[in-house]
This record gives C-alpha cells, sequence and structure tokens, in this order.
C-alpha cells in the first residue's frame, strides 16, 4: 500500500510508523489520519506483528492539527462531518502502541502520543496544549487523558496558557515512561517494540485493555476485570509455556495461543 504521509515498514515483529509531512511539521490532518488508520489496522490484524511504534521526525512528532486545513471550517460542518471522529479508531487498535517523541507534540500531537499506550521521548521533546491560542481548546481528548494522565493542576496549566513542557518536565509528571538521548530514540522503542512482541500476544493484548479499563471503570469492577481475565489465562498453552520454562530455567518460546 502506497502511503502520502506516513511511512511504514516493519523490522521483525515491530510495526514502524513515521510520521511524514516535513513541510508542515507533521501536521495532522484528513489525508494524514485516513493513511494512519490504514497501516494501524493492518497492523493489528497482521498475526506477524506484536508491537507498533509510532513516531515523527527529528523537528516535529506532530504540530497538532492541520490549521490551515481547519481555520475556514464552520460549525454544521464539523458538527455534520463529525470533523475529527475518526481520530477514535487510534485508541481502539488491541495491539500495544509506543508513541517516539522527538521534537513538538502540540496540541493534536500531543494529544496522538497520549491515545499511544506509553510514550518515550527524547530529550529534545516539548509537549503542549497551544489551542487556546488559536482561539479554540483540546478537541481530541487534551482536556480529558492530560488531566486523568498527569492530574488536574498540570492539565489546565497546560491547556489554558498553552505552555509547552520538556522532556523532563513531562516525565516528571507521569506523561511519559522514559527519557532517552535523542539519538537512541528510534533504537530505544523498537527495543521496547521487540520485548513486547516477544511475549504471548493474547496476554500482552489483555494486559492492555486491562491497565485501560482502570481510566475507564471504578476500582472494584476494574480489579474484578482483571482477576476473570486473570483466571482466563490459564487456558491457554502459552501459560503453560511460560511457567515450565520458568520451573526448567529456559527460554519460553510462545505460541500465541
Ligand atoms: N498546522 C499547519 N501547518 C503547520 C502547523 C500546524 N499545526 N504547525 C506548523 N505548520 C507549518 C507552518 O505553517 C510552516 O509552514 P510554511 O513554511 O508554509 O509557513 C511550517 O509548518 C514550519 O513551521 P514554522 O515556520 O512555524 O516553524 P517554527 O520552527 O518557527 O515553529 C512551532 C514551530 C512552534 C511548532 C510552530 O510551527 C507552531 O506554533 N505551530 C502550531 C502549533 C499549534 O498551535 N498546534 C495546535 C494546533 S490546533 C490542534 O491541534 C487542535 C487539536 C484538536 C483536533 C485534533 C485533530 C488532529
Amino acid at each position: 500500500m502506497a502511503y502520502e504521509n506516513i511511512i511504514v515498514e516493519t523490522r521483525g515483529a515491530v510495526g514502524l510508523i513515521r510520521l511524514n509531512r516535513p513541510q508542515a511539521l507533521n501536521a495532522l490532518n484528513s489525508a494524514l489520519l485516513g493513511d494512519l488508520n490504514i497501516a494501524l489496522g493492518a497492523f493489528d490484524a497482521d498475526g506477524r506483528i506484536g508491537a507498533i511504534v509510532i513516531t515523527g521526525s527529528e523537528k516535529a512528532f506532530a504540530a497538532g492539527a492541520d490549521i490551515k486545513e481547519m481555520q475556514s471550517l464552520d460549525f454544521v460542518d464539523a458538527y455534520m462531518e463529525d470533523f475529527i471522529g475518526d481520530w477514535e479508531k487510534v485508541p481502539r487498535i488491541r495491539k500495544p502502541i509506543i508513541a517516539a517523541v522527538a521534537g513538538y507534540a502540540l496540541g493534536g500531537g500531543c494529544e496522538l502520543a497520549m491515545m499511544c499506550d506509553f510514550i518515550i521521548a527524547a530529550k529534545t521533546a516539548k509537549f503542549g496544549q497551544p489551542e487556546i491560542t488559536l482561539g479554540v481548546m483540546p478537541g481530541m481528548g487534551g482536556t480529558q487523558r492530560l488531566a486523568r494522565f498527569i492530574g488536574k493542576a498540570k492539565a489546565m496549566d497546560l491547556c489554558l496558557t498553552g505552555r509547552m513542557m520538556d522532556a523532563d518536565e513531562a516525565e516528571r509528571c507521569g506523561l511519559v515512561a522514559r527519557v532517552v538521548p535523542s539519538q537512541d530514540l528510534l533504537e530505544e522503542a523498537i527495543k521496547a517494540a521487540e520485548k513486547i512482541a516477544s511475549f504471548s500476544q493474547p496476554v500482552v493484548m489483555m494486559t492492555k485493555e486491562t491497565v485501560n479499563r482502570a481510566y475507564e471503570t471504578t476500582l472494584a469492577e476494574g480489579l474484578r476485570f482483571e482477576r476473570r481475565l486473570f483466571h482466563s489465562m490459564f487456558a491457554l498453552e502459552d501459560q503453560k509455556e511460560g511457567m515450565a520454562a520458568f520451573t526448567g530455567k529456559r527460554t519460553p518460546s510462545f505460541k500465541n495461543r
């Protein structure tokens, strides 16, 4: 499949997607979203792929939604077309997605990174929700995911002032899982994705689903959901293999069954 706005490759069991609109700092337009949803869907459906990495360029993961595409939109069109509604497909991908972020992750770029399962940031990364400077507010999770992930104080600070935070601050407040030297970013993200892809795929997918439940439900319901899925894992050949390998002091060979 030929894509115009992203570059797609595989590295063993890892699916790699690079956002690729260098002329617009990877601003997220409808065409890019179309490409991204097709590529993510294809990796999700491909049994050989165990984890996905989304990255941008050295200068920008993505500098937000495409302002030039949005600027003449009116309310009725935005509402009737459910403008940006298709971004909801990204968090529905069942395999883990790592965002490897260097440079700007602003507005929709920060929101896309937050739709991924965790963020590995280069020292150069800058996160922000500058929509307020454009006369709008975040529309793709910036007010909701950010508040849940980093708390009200920082979410309000970023959304109301439009300021950017650097990678170290983003790690301190829990937005980012790891900060790495810029030259190591892609390699570290792929290494983490390879690690995930080496485990039992159904277990990996159920783990993602269960951690995400923590953001959707009460603690009691979440714990019940976790325990039920945990019980179900004893029906897997991979559970028998993983535990036999531990007691036999050998490396497990998971079959994704
Ligand atoms: N949309 C469209 N074009 C952009 C965007 C953008 N978000 N960001 C940068 N560009 C373009 C510039 O217009 C410029 O193009 P040209 O050369 O044709 O003028 C090119 O990229 C390079 O940008 P700059 O010259 O501005 O580069 P600088 O290094 O001087 O500045 C900045 C980098 C600080 C990142 C600056 O470009 C900037 O402030 N960009 C806008 C950031 C922003 O406000 N983002 C939020 C957008 S709104 C949003 O995301 C709404 C989210 C809800 C919907 C989500 C749907 C995906």
